[in-house]
């Protein structure tokens, strides 16, 4: 009998492209300028949501989105900030994809807000993969992490539009490179944004809250 591939994963993704074309078409729509924010688990996405939040608190309407695995803790920490929340817990899923962010934002009101905040789930492989309707993919590599990951996971750094270079207060204890890094990834991506920042210190924080402003201001 002959034997017939299925093409699971293509199929998974066109599904996922198409749903994530009419939630871009919504954002667009509402006016809402959406980041997808991704990292490996403890980069720093949740602890450079609420930097960002204070930078721009007071001048751009935010809300978030947390993806989870399990648990609410991100969106407990967020939402002590005052800005709306939602958790969407995944279930043992890797990654978010486009269903997940129509639920979500039909729990959330976008009405009058400007920017959506989307932390993905902490894995450096396929969020990549999954379109969930963003204006820009945001990534953060942390210093710890160190600076060969991209050649590992390409994927990651040719789809982002900005890389975070998080806990740069931990530069004087690593032997990351960050020249070596640079080199690296602008060869992979020319047109990449690299922002060095600590979340920890502050440090960065207004260089990368600027691009940000001008981003939401520009749609
Ligand atoms: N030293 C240092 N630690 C940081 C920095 N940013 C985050 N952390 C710590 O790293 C851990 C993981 O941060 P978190 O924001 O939860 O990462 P996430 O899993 O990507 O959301 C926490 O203990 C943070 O306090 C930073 O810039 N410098
Ligand atoms: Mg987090
Ligand atoms: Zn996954």
């Amino acid at each position: 009998m002959p034997v017939k591939t299925l093409n699971v994963n293509e199929d998974i993704l066109s599904a996922n492209d198409m749903l994530a074309e009419n939630l871009k078409a919504r954002f667009d729509n509402s006016r809402v300028f959406v980041m997808n924010l991704m990292s490996s688990p403890g980069a720093g996405k949740t602890s450079l949501i609420l930097r960002i939040i204070e930078a721009l608190s007071g001048k751009v309407k935010i809300v978030v989105i947390e993806g989870d695995i399990a648990s609410d803790v991100d969106a407990q920490k967020v939402g002590r900030t005052k800005v709306d929340v939602v958790q969407i817990n995944t279930k043992g899923a890797c990654h978010l994809d486009a269903n997940m962010i129509l639920s979500a934002t039909q729990s959330l009101g976008l009405d009058g807000k400007q920017l959506l905040i989307i932390e993905n789930v902490g894995n450096l492989v396929c969020p990549a993969e999954f379109k969930l309707g963003e204006d820009v993919k945001v990534m953060i590599l942390s210093i710890p992490e160190g600076h060969d990951k991209p050649l590992k996971y390409p994927l990651m750094f040719t789809e982002s539009n900005a890389l975070v270079l998080n806990k740069i207060d931990l530069l004087p204890y690593t032997d990351f490179d960050m020249q070596e890094l640079s080199k690296t990834v602008l060869a992979m991506n020319p047109s990449v944004k690299i922002f060095p920042v600590s979340a920890k210190t502050g440090e960065g924080i207004a260089e990368l809250a600027a691009w940000l402003s001008g981003q939401i201001a520009g749609k």
